[in-house]
């Protein structure tokens, strides 16, 4: 299983899913072969940077996790779309104020995750969780719609999708807006990937 995290951006000095990742690989988890890798918040590179990862690696299932600014749940997104926009530049500077991500591609595409396996993961969970219907307009969506489009046009069917966390209270607290307990995060992030690997064809890795 291959999971991804994004680096700092905007008022997040820290990423709370970079934090996530360095923790999961530090404590490995019985049963799953982990990958990770953490992407800078540039649009340009850090889809490739992550396909590039899943074409040489062929992980059995891909989760991408990022923060969502504002939110104090945890929020598994159902489907990306086409479109990039945003007042906050990425890393680069690149402030798309509304384009394509790609002028051919579907205007929306559905995370393969197997999202009700997750929901009954996360059941009763001290950190809530919803199915979130837009994963917003900025990186990480671009992220979610460059993979999941270029997994469909390679023939590459594995489940692969994306997760919002919320930000952290540990490292979090100057982001301004909400924040939880680490160990809730970690926690959720954990039942997801059981989940996702108890779902995944074969389970390999
Ligand atoms: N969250 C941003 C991009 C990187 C991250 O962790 C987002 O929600 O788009």
């Amino acid at each position: 299983m291959l999971i991804s995290a994004f680096g700092p951006f905007g008022s997040f000095t820290t990423n709370p899913s970079q934090k996530l990742l360095e923790s999961l690989l530090s404590d490995p988890i019985q049963g799953i072969q982990l990958m990770g890798i953490t992407l800078p918040v540039r649009y340009n590179v850090a889809p490739e940077i992550l396909l590039a990862e899943i074409r040489l690696r062929k992980p059995a299932a891909v989760i991408s996790f990022g923060v969502a600014t504002g939110s104090d749940d945890l929020r598994l997104e159902r489907i990306a779309i086409n479109w990039d926009e945003s007042d906050v530049p990425d890393q680069s500077g690149d402030t798309p104020r509304g384009r394509k991500i790609d002028p051919d591609g579907p205007d929306g595409l559905f995370s393969s995750l197997p999202l009700q396996q997750m929901m009954e993961a996360l059941d009763g969970q001290a950190l809530p969780y919803r199915i979130s219907n837009t994963a917003g307009t900025y990186l990480c969506n671009h992220l979610m719609y460059r993979t999941l489009w270029a997994l469909r046009q390679e023939g590459i069917d594995i489940p692969c999708g994306f997760v919002h966390i919320p930000p952290a209270e540990e490292w979090n607290k100057d982001a301004g807006g909400p924040t939880r307990p680490f160990a809730q995060i970690r926690t959720a992030a954990l039942r997801i990937m059981q989940a996702v690997h108890g779902a995944a064809p074969g389970n390999r890795s």
